[in-house]
């Protein structure tokens, strides 16, 4: 079982993050006729420092499957690209109305609102033309049901309706796998469709993905109580002055703690038929609950 430690997995992240900026900047580069101005405004937002986790997995899950990540990388691609826009409409004032992203002004304070719109609706496009390229019309479609009313978007338009509101632990968990953990899921599964994956191996990615992508919520929320505003780049404690629901919200700072390492455990759990070549999926399974941005 994988147990490299921190330092080790962020260097694995890293490594992954380079070979995908170097991929996303050659999509960028082929966006032919596109405004200068609004070409540097989605650069701004793709290239902030985001950690790169969805592609990591992505490009995981390949390398598990068929022994090497490159075929899964237009997934890893399309999938950040839609995690950008999100985060760039997630910022606007019309839904968390946040100033401050990956430790830089959000998009639409470093341009303006009609710009970040528009780079969001871009990257989103942007991203089935990458992910149409590789041919896979099943994780085309995976991919947008994953961003769609029934994963991301939905999940989204929960939250916001949400805040203010008392809802349950289990409502709250639904909204989370729609919101976050959609896109977590099928950042495995595609990469794994694109790699040829069979039932049972799409299956335990699969699982492993659903609990990750919990864990990951978790530690979000978790984040967002204990978290160093420098290290995060974004103002703590937002979720509890917009009255929204989270995990030590819910049920407290230690309980959540605690339902997040349980989670970490069942996703690694998720990957017993594997051998070695699943430790860095593990490894990124304990990082999600220790990183501290
Ligand atoms: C606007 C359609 C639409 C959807 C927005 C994901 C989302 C839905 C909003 C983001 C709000 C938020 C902070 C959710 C918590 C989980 C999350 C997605 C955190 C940011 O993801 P990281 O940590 O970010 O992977 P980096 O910057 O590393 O890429």
């Amino acid at each position: 079982m994988g147990n490299l430690g921190l330092s080790t997995v962020v260097e694995y992240l890293e490594d992954r993050a380079r070979v995908t900026d170097a991929a996303l900047e050659f999509y960028l580069s082929t966006w032919e006729g596109a405004p200068e101005s609004l070409r540097e405004a989605i650069r701004y937002s793709l290239f902030a420092g985001g950690k790169r986790l969805r592609p990591a997995l992505a490009l995981g899950a390949a390398e598990i499957v068929c022994g090497h990540y490159s075929v899964a990388m237009p997934a890893a691609c399309a999938i950040e690209m839609i995690h950008t826009y999100s985060l760039i409409h997630d910022d606007l004032p019309c839904m968390d109305d946040d100033d401050m992203r990956r430790g830089k002004p959000a998009l639409h304070r470093a341009y303006d609102e009609a710009t970040a719109v528009l780079a969001g609706d871009g990257l989103q496009a942007m991203a089935f033309d990458t992910i149409a390229d590789a041919g896979n019309i099943a994780a085309v479609k995976e991919i947008a049901q994953a961003a769609g009313v029934a994963g991301m978007v939905g999940g989204q338009y929960i939250d916001l309706q949400g805040e203010g509101k008392d809802l349950p632990l289990e409502d709250v968990q639904g909204m989370h796998r729609m919101k976050t953990g959609a896109l977590i899921r099928v950042s495995l599964r595609a990469g794994a469709m694109l790699a040829g994956a069979n039932r049972e191996q799409l299956e335990n990615l699969t699982q492993y993905g659903e609990h990750l992508g919990l864990a990951f919520q978790i530690a979000d929320d978790i984040l967002d109580v204990v978290g160093d505003d420098a290290e995060m780049g974004k103002r703590s404690g937002m979720d509890e002055a917009r009255r929204k629901l989270t995990y030590p919200g819910l049920v407290g700072l230690e309980e959540a703690k605690g339902l997040g390492r349980e989670s970490v455990e069942m996703a690694v759990s998720a990957l017993v038929a594997f051998g070695l070549e699943a430790d860095p999926l593990r490894d990124i399974a304990r990082f999600v609950m220790e990183r501290n941005r």
